[in-house]
């Protein structure tokens, strides 16, 4: 473990720590929960957590991407000190073995750590055998046990790791795994498109499995395929399974979903449950999956003393690389709510996320307009749990213990939004760092139908007036502008 100097934090509350549960949904948008005005789509399971719970308005994920806001809640920083960016499914562990974590530190609260779900934060040391131990991976860097789609559901390989291996790897079958050459395995998109279920964009159009072609391709492990209709059970039965192991120490769990991320294939008992195709019932199928395991800790009697935390690792997206009719289909519904922008997007949709906290035994529901960042949950749960942080652990992380437990606490001061660049929320200015000239602005998004909000001049907007980025006041207002781009470089500096 690395060295440095003890930081204080509050002293721990009493008694046995809490539980700590971060149920983390993949793409899902501010307004694509019932609770924040879903128009296609009910979600009565977090709507009640809402409820119960405090819900936060002003709560971000660190990035508009995957990779990167998963990176920051595990290490408490920002994901540009490691370059982190969306990974391929083959790619090395993001994180160094012996850096300090978030379940890391919480194991040495004596806490039993698991993650089950979507990771997609690289594997292994960089030429990864599916046939043998994979590793490192997250059991390398504090979590004692892990069910995972290794990358996302989109890339290649489809199959459960499960701690270090491979779950029904057969030796006589290996997998094989290639992102850059074609392999003679499973068929291709582009070569068979009659064998597919939903059509795809180019890059998604290379391994065909489960009549879904996926970016990347792959060969063998044909009896440890995942089926992409059963990740609602296969999930929930995992965390229920850790839950229930764990019960008599205190636990933290990370469940990271695969919806309602591409490809959207939910189970079929949730055909229709939305009004809004396979995008709105992944929604209603996250809803229930989060409605098991909470159903669980009840039955457990845990309830009263597990921290919940529900939210999203990036906004929305519609389209993103199938036609799985999403856009066709939206109607009315508003993924990103009043905000403008989505995933990938550097506007405020593209972090601003739904957050609840929920802990019946201890927090009074209420609203809470206070500006949060996920970075912040390292040092907040050191406070809970009573650990000291070192001075180079976690160091973009807030300890804003009484903010999360208390709806009526105030927040951060600034917050670091990244995307394809970087904006700065300073109360309610927003800056948008302009991109340098020579260099071109991100136009994929476009058929996304998503707005990137990418500029090559500034960009300030004032929120509380103004919550769409519609008005650029920046040329009104050079001191600001000029303040917070300096503000950027002295956090880049740190
Ligand atoms: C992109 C994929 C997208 C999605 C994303 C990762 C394109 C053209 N393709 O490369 O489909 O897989 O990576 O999503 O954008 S994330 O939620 O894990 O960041
Ligand atoms: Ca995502």
């Amino acid at each position: 473990m690395p060295t440095g100097n003890m930081r204080q934090t509050d002293e721990k509350t009493t008694g046995r720590n809490p539980n700590i549960v971060i149920f983390y949904v993949d793409d899902l948008g501010y307004g694509d929960v019932g609770y924040n005005g879903a128009i296609g789509v009910k979600t009565p399971v977090v709507d009640r957590l809402a409820k119960e719970g405090i819900v936060f308005t002003d709560a971000h994920t660190t990035s508009a991407t995957c990779t990167p806001s998963r990176y920051s809640v595990l290490t408490g920083q920002h994901a540009f000190r490691n370059n982190a960016a969306i990974l391929q499914g083959d790619a090395p562990l993001l994180i160094q073995p012996g850096s300090y974590t978030l379940p890391g530190m919480l194991q040495k609260a004596g806490y039993r750590t698991g993650v089950v779900g979507k990771w997609h934060l690289g594997l292994g040391n960089g030429s990864i055998d599916w046939n043998s131990d994979i590793k490192p991976g997250p059991r390398e860097i504090g979590f004692d046990y892990s069910f995972l789609l290794p990358a996302t559901g989109d890339r290649v390989p489809t199959v459960y790791v499960e701690n270090h291996r491979v779950v029904n790897a057969d030796k006589n079958d290996p997998i094989v795994v290639n992102y850059e050459e074609k392999l003679d395995g499973y068929a291709n998109g582009l070569d068979s498109p009659n064998l597919l279920r939903q059509g795809a964009d180019k890059q998604h159009s290379n391994s065909i499995i489960n009549g879904i072609s996926r970016i990347g391709y792959m060969k063998g492990g044909k009896a440890a395929l995942w089926v992409d209709e059963e990740f609602p059970d296969v999930l929930t039965d995992k965390a229920k399974r850790f839950i229930q192991a764990e019960k008599d120490k205190p636990f933290f769990l990370f469940f990271s979903f695969h919806d309602i991320h591409v490809p959207r294939l939910p189970n079929p008992r949730f055909k229709g449950k939305s009004t809004m195709g396979p995008r709105g019932d992944a929604i209603a199928q996250m809803d229930w999956m989060t409605g098991e395991v909470i159903a669980e800790l009840k039955k457990q009697g845990l309830a009263d003393n597990t921290l919940v935390i529900f939210t999203s690792d990036n906004g929305p997206v519609i389209s993103d690389g199938y036609d799985d009719r999403a856009m066709e289909l939206l109607g009315n519904h508003k993924p990103g709510g009043p905000m403008r922008g989505g995933k990938y997007s550097a506007y405020e949709a593209g972090t601003r996320v739904p957050t609840v906290l929920w802990w019946p035994g201890k927090v009074k529901p209420g609203t809470s307009k206070a500006l949060v960042s996920q970075v912040d949950l390292y040092a907040s749960f050191a406070a809970l749990v009573g650990q000291p942080l070192a001075d180079n652990e976690a160091i973009d992380s807030q300890n804003l213990l009484t903010t999360l437990l208390d709806h009526t606490k105030p927040g951060r001061t600034w917050l670091l939004e990244e995307s394809y660049t970087t904006s700065l929320r300073k109360g309610d200015w927003k800056y948008i760092e302009p991109f340098p000239k020579e260099k071109r602005l991100p136009d994929f998004m476009a058929n996304k139908g998503v707005e990137g909000g990418f500029q090559h001049t500034p960009q300030l907007y004032d929120l509380s007036t103004d919550i769409g980025e519609k008005r650029n006041v920046s040329t009104e207002n050079p001191a600001i502008v000029a303040s917070m781009q300096a503000e950027i470089e002295a956090i880049r500096k740190k």
